[in-house]
C-alpha cells in the first residue's frame, strides 16, 4: 500500500521529497491539481470540493494514509476529509507550527502563505495552541505560487517578486519564518537572501514526514520490502511542465 500525497500543484513535492528521504521504502502516489492551481485565491468551499474530488480519485489506489501537502487545502478541508475516509489523513499546518515553536528563541514567529491560508488564521491558531504567548506576524504572498508552477523559481524575476512579497514581514522582529505554503521551499534560497541570515526558515516538510513515519510505525504499517518502490505521479494540467519541475526537484527522472 502506498502513501498518497496531494497538492494544488508541484508544491507537495517538497513534502514528498522529504517522505522519500526519511522513508525510502515507502511507495508514494502523488497528485498535483496543476490545471486548477493556484488554490490560494479560491473560496474555502471550492478548495474543500477540489480536495474531496482528489481524495475520491486517490482512494481507488487503496492508500494506507493520505497527506494533504497543501496548506490551503489543509486549512479548508483537513477535518472534513478526515471524517470521510477510514485511513489516517494528515495536513501540513500543525507539523509546521510544531517545528516553528521548537525553533523560535524569542517567541516572535512569522508566517507566509497563500491568501486562503493566511485568511483562515489556521497557523495563528495552531501556534497559539502550542504556545499561548507566541507573537505571530502573517503575510499573504499570492505571487509566489505562480512563479513556482511556471518553473521560474530560479529566475532573476523571482528575486524581485520575493522582495516585493516579503516587504511587510521583512522588518519585523521575527526570528523564524514559517514557509506556510508547500511551494515556497522551491524559493528557499531567494527567501533566505531577502530575509537575511538571522531569520530561520521553517518548512513543514521534515516534521510532516516524521508524523507520517510515527503514524505508520504505530499502526505497524511501515513498508518492509528491500526493493526500491516505484512511485506514481498524476497531474491534471500539462504533464510536460509537471514532469520537468518534478524531475528537477526530486533529482530523478519522473
Ligand atoms: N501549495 C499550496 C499550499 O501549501 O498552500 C497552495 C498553493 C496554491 O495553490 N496557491
Amino acid at each position: 500500500q502506498a502513501i498518497a500525497i496531494l497538492d494544488s500543484g508541484v508544491g507537495g513535492l517538497t513534502v514528498a521529497k522529504e517522505v522519500m528521504r526519511q522513508l525510502p521504502r515507502e511507495k508514494i502516489i502523488y497528485f498535483g491539481d496543476t490545471a486548477r492551481a493556484p488554490y490560494g485565491p479560491r473560496t474555502p468551499e471550492e478548495v474543500r470540493l477540489f480536495t474531496e474530488q482528489i481524495v475520491d480519485y486517490l482512494i481507488q489506489y487503496d492508500p494506507k494514509m493520505i497527506v494533504i501537502a497543501c496548506n490551503t487545502a489543509t486549512a479548508a478541508a483537513l477535518d472534513y476529509i478526515s471524517s470521510k475516509v477510514s485511513v489516517p489523513v494528515i495536513g501540513v499546518i500543525h507539523p509546521g507550527a510544531r517545528a516553528a515553536i521548537s525553533a523560535t528563541k524569542t517567541g516572535n514567529v512569522g508566517v507566509i502563505g497563500t491568501t486562503g491560508t493566511i485568511g483562515s488564521g489556521a497557523y495563528t491558531a495552531a501556534l497559539k495552541q502550542l504556545s499561548p504567548y507566541v507573537e505571530v506576524q502573517s503575510q499573504a504572498c499570492p505571487k509566489l505560487v505562480p512563479l513556482v508552477e511556471h518553473g521560474l523559481f530560479r529566475s532573476k524575476e523571482s528575486l524581485q517578486v520575493v522582495q516585493e512579497s516579503l516587504r511587510g514581514i521583512k522588518d519585523t522582529s521575527i526570528d523564524c519564518l514559517i514557509l506556510g505554503c508547500t511551494h515556497y521551499p522551491f524559493l528557499r534560497n531567494t527567501i533566505q537572501t531577502v530575509m537575511g541570515p538571522a531569520v530561520k526558515l521553517i518548512s513543514s516538510a521534515d516534521e510532516t514526514a516524521r508524523e507520517v513515519s510515527t503514524i505508520l510505525y504505530d499502526k505497524g504499517q511501515l513498508a518492509s520490502s528491500e526493493e526500491s518502490p516505484v512511485h506514481q505521479f498524476f497531474c491534471t494540467g500539462d504533464p510536460v511542465i509537471f514532469q520537468s519541475i518534478a524531475t528537477e526537484w526530486l533529482g530523478d527522472h519522473i
